[in-house]
């Protein structure tokens, strides 16, 4: 048996214990970079959208505590049962097989626990969902493997490809798998709609730091938006598997101040000139 005073600094030890991961878990999420994963990132990546706060704070205040609570519920009620009621412990087992106070219990508990869910997700998804008044629209096409984007009239009216950088093409700072060959442009702290569609199969245009994530569908428009409230580089990737390339398939997206975009729309205007988005299926002969 152990002493009173030993069981206490047992018990203090095995709750310090516990709160390593935890620790570590903060340690390692905040050494994050924006826009990018990072070797030993752990968590989610850190966002810079309004939206993206509130998802995350959704997560980690609301879900991430009710799941480990049932999660622990759960594993304690397993291992209470294989050791009270084993053959050895209870030779004679109980005839009893209902018990309605019980029966309305654990109907009852989970119930309630998705209505307490219910109320901020709805919230939050009524945030993503409705699209604010955008200053900038930009439309997306997801194609087998790249993605092109096209600059209506009001922002300059032309539109590129983005395809991967090959690895010998990379320059210092660049990303590989992830950096392109023609980033998007975009301003920050402005409202940004994206209307998403694709062009041959099903993909899904994704970027972790704005949580913004809208599948591409032939002959649908879908629509999303992201008000990014810091300038620097975006990566993103095709998130529905599309073929053989889906894993190079990467989105790279700038947020620059409005000067610098309206910069940039000038060049790129130039640039891009009577270019427009290439033919299906060209992209594929270059790889
Ligand atoms: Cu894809």
């Amino acid at each position: 048996m152990l002493t009173g005073k030993r069981q206490l600094i047992r018990r203090a030890a095995l709750a310090g214990a516990a709160f390593i991961p935890v620790l570590l878990f903060a340690g390692l999420a905040a050494a994050q970079v924006e826009g990018q994963p990072t070797p030993g990132g752990v968590g989610l990546p850190p966002t810079v959208t309004e939206v993206g706060r509130e998802t995350q704070q959704f997560y980690n205040v609301v879900l991430l505590p009710i799941i480990t609570f049932i999660a622990l519920s759960v594993l304690g009620l397993l291992m209470y049962v294989a050791w009270r009621f084993n053959e050895n412990a209870n030779p004679v087992p109980s005839k009893l097989t209902h018990h309605t106070g019980l029966e309305i219990v654990w109907t009852l508990v989970p119930v309630l626990i998705l209505v307490f869910i219910a109320i901020p997700s709805f919230r939050l998804l009524a945030h993503q969902v409705e699209i604010p008044a955008a200053k900038v629209t930009i439309k997306v096409t997801g194609n087998q493997w790249y993605w092109s984007y096209k600059y209506p009239e009001d922002q300059g009216g032309f539109g590129f490809d983005q395809v991967m950088k090959q690895d010998a093409d990379l320059q210092p700072g660049d990303v590989r798998l992830l950096s392109v060959d023609n980033e998007a442009v975009v301003p920050v702290n402005e409202v940004v709609k994206l209307q998403v569609t694709a062009s041959d199969v099903i993909h899904s245009f994704t970027i972790p730091a704005f949580t913004v994530r809208m599948d591409a569908v032939p002959g649908r428009l879908n629509e999303t938006w992201f008000k990014a409230e810091k300038e620097g580089i975006y990566y993103g990737q095709c998130s529905k598997i599309c073929g053989k390339d889906h894993a190079f398939m990467p989105i790279a997206i700038r947020v620059v101040s409005w000067e610098k975009y309206q910069e940039w729309l000038a060049e790129a205007k130039k640039k891009f000139a009577g270019a427009g988005p290439r033919q299906q299926f060209a992209a594929v002969s270059a790889r």
